[in-house]
């Protein structure tokens, strides 16, 4: 047993450490405020401590931290993207996820599993060999497999999924991994305030304050704050926000859902995605089975769970897995994706000098945590895109250079 928990165990009047500081009062002048207090804002408030020394900052989150998306997504991490752009960017990403449990002391539960994208068809598996390649170029380990490999691996898939849409192939994907996230959001939030940064929960951004096209404050519900520069990393919120400097973004906003069943014995140990079925699922380390599909049809700021969404998810994950029609639904959530139309993010600077923008995170914001907290730190820093983040300015929708990614976002949009 550890001596630290021991320690607590046996003397009722020492006091375990609180993981966060108890609120304070805002101060009237921070030199950053971000906006946000899920994975991305707090990565970056961490990176800024880290790797800048830029401490006097402030996290401004509406609601508790990591309560938005960061807690509502389903923990996948892979970098097997499409585009040389994105895979060069998450690739990036996962090796950060890789050390962070160390960077934290805090065990984030990263579990190597490997990926399969399934491929149900010809043009899906002409897919998988473009991104095979494009991965291979990069370094990354994907390759197009057979049926006989995701069969050795994964012997309780139905392949031919009940005569319907068989199996033909499938993109394997060996560093594909899960991560506990909330762990992840309380490691970097522990990070940043242990070397300086303020984080505030409960303070809705009400107002950004610009002046001569330049960032001067912002208020809050809890009162006004001046600074010189403001990063905007939320989800689901990012057209208020914008709306607040004057700038407008292709971003809609779809429902994503997901649910878990009740645990059963281990029998699954990769994640398996299935972009024609529209499914995904991996089984938690507590035996859960972790499920999804696509957004929802229709565009909607809520994150209300439906009836339809079990209902077909359930059809989908019988063809793959018919024996899990005898296992319940524990617990089912939504998340809200801001959808590009690229299927890229938004990030970096913007017209208005001293906003800075992480948005656009639609299915794909979780296994960009760390990479986006570091490039955004450094962006806001030096006042110039990151060159890994470049890519994803706002302005490649008006100068028509956009990074299609749509051919890897997981599951069919
Ligand atoms: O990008 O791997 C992914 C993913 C899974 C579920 C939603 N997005």
């Amino acid at each position: 047993m550890p001596w630290r928990l021991l320690k607590f165990a046996l003397n009722p009047n020492h006091s375990e450490p609180r993981f966060f500081p108890p609120e304070t009062p805002l101060k009237e002048r921070y030199d950053m405020v971000i906006i946000g207090g899920g994975g991305h804002g707090l990565a970056c408030a961490y990176y800024l401590a880290r790797e800048h020394g830029v401490t006097n900052v402030a996290v401004l989150e509406q609601g508790y931290l990591g309560g938005g998306n960061t807690g509502r997504n389903t923990t996948i991490v892979r970098s097997n993207y499409l585009t040389p752009e994105g895979v060069q960017f998450y690739d990036a990403s996962l090796k950060l996820f890789e050390d962070l449990a160390e960077d934290f002391d805090l065990n984030i539960f990263y579990s190597n599993r490997g990926h399969y994208t399934l491929a149900h068809t010809d043009s899906a598996m002409r897919t998988m060999r473009w991104r095979a390649e494009v991965n291979k170029h990069f370094g990354i380990d994907s390759e197009v497999v057979d049926r006989s490999h995701i069969a050795a691996n994964v012997p309780d898939m139905d392949l031919d999924c009940g005569g319907d849409a068989p199996v033909l192939g499938a993109l394997w994907h060996a560093p594909g991994a899960v991560a506990r996230h909330d762990a992840v959001a309380w490691g970097y939030g522990r990070g940043a305030y242990q070397r300086g940064v303020e984080i505030h929960q409960k303070t809705r951004v009400t107002g950004i304050k610009v002046d001569d096209g330049k960032v001067r404050g912002v208020s809050t519900s809890r009162g006004d704050i001046a600074c010189d520069k403001v990063i905007s990393m939320v989800a689901g919120s990012s057209p208020r926000i914008t709306s607040m400097v004057g700038l407008e973004t292709p971003i809609e906003i779809y429902p994503l859902q997901a649910c878990v069943t009740e645990p059963v014995k281990p029998f699954l140990d990769t994640i398996i995605v299935s972009g024609s079925l529209h499914a995904y699922v991996s089984q938690s380390s507590r035996g859960e089975l972790v499920m999804g599909a696509s957004v929802d049809p229709n565009v909607l700021h809520s994150t209300r769970s439906s009836f339809d969404f079990v209902e077909e998810l359930a059809d989908k994950m019988l063809d793959l897995f018919p024996f899990t029609g005898r296992l319940r639904v524990m617990r089912q959530w939504a998340g809200m994706s801001d959808i590009t139309p690229d299927f890229a993010p938004i990030m970096g600077k913007t017209p208005i000098e001293g906003f800075y923008l992480d948005a656009g995170w639609g299915t794909w914001g979780f296994k960009a945590t760390p990479i986006s907290g570091k490039t955004m730190a450094w962006t806001a820093v030096n006042d110039r895109n990151h060159e890994l983040i470049e890519p994803f300015r706002l302005e490649r929708f008006a100068d028509f250079v956009q990074v299609g990614e749509r051919g890897a976002a997981s599951v069919g949009h």
